[in-house]
């Protein structure tokens, strides 16, 4: 059975081991995913990020996830998109990376990933979801421990553009 699957939601309503908040470098909050998961966990989730001290965009911190579904929550910095030439492919892929080597790091077998970087931070949703599942798939083959990993899609054109790319990848491990 696939150890990755796709939905389509509010990533605040998972109960999975952690979701992960696509968050900017002070870890001190903000809107879209980061607003809607500052707000169903509850105050104590900022009281905790104010001791983590920030992080580099393309790194990864844990904390708790308070009233949240999810156990935990794993909060990476993904890079602003400016012109494709600034890194912004391999900070996207460390995002990835390093979320579930702290995941692997705390024992935790389940994590829901939104899509870093594609709302405000602006990257191009075709080329994200590409690095997001290819770097998922080549991280998973190096982390047996994770059983699963969610990739949660707020609007229906990131669902659907996963679901071809799962679908693609999944014929090339057959063929
Ligand atoms: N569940 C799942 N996905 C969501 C949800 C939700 N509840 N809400 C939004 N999305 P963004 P970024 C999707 O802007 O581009 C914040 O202010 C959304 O449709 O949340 O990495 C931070 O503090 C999009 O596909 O994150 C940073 O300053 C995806 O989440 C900055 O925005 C990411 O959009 C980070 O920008």
């Amino acid at each position: 059975m696939s150890r990755i699957e796709i939905m389509q939601g509010d990533i605040t309503k998972i109960a999975v081991d952690a979701i992960v908040n696509a968050a900017n470098e002070t870890l001190l909050g903000g809107a879209g995913v980061d607003g809607a998961i500052q707000r169903a966990a509850g105050p104590q989730l900022l009281n905790e990020c104010r001791g983590l001290g920030g992080c580099p965009t393309g790194d990864a911190k844990i904390t708790q996830g308070y009233h949240l579904p999810a156990r935990h929550v794993i909060h990476t910095v993904g890079p602003v998109w400016r012109d494709g030439k600034h890194q912004e492919h391999n900070l996207l892929q460390s995002c990835y990376r390093r979320s579930l080597e702290v995941a692997q790091a705390n024992h935790l077998k389940t994590i829901a990933f939104p899509c870093i970087s594609t709302g405000a931070y602006r990257f191009p949703k075709d080329q994200a979801a590409r690095i997001a599942v290819a770097t998922v798939s080549k991280c998973l083959k190096q982390i047996p421990e994770i059983e699963k990993v969610i990739f949660v899609c707020f609007d229906i054109k990131d669902f659907k553009l996963y679901e071809e790319l799962l679908l693609l990848s999944e014929k090339s491990t057959v063929e």
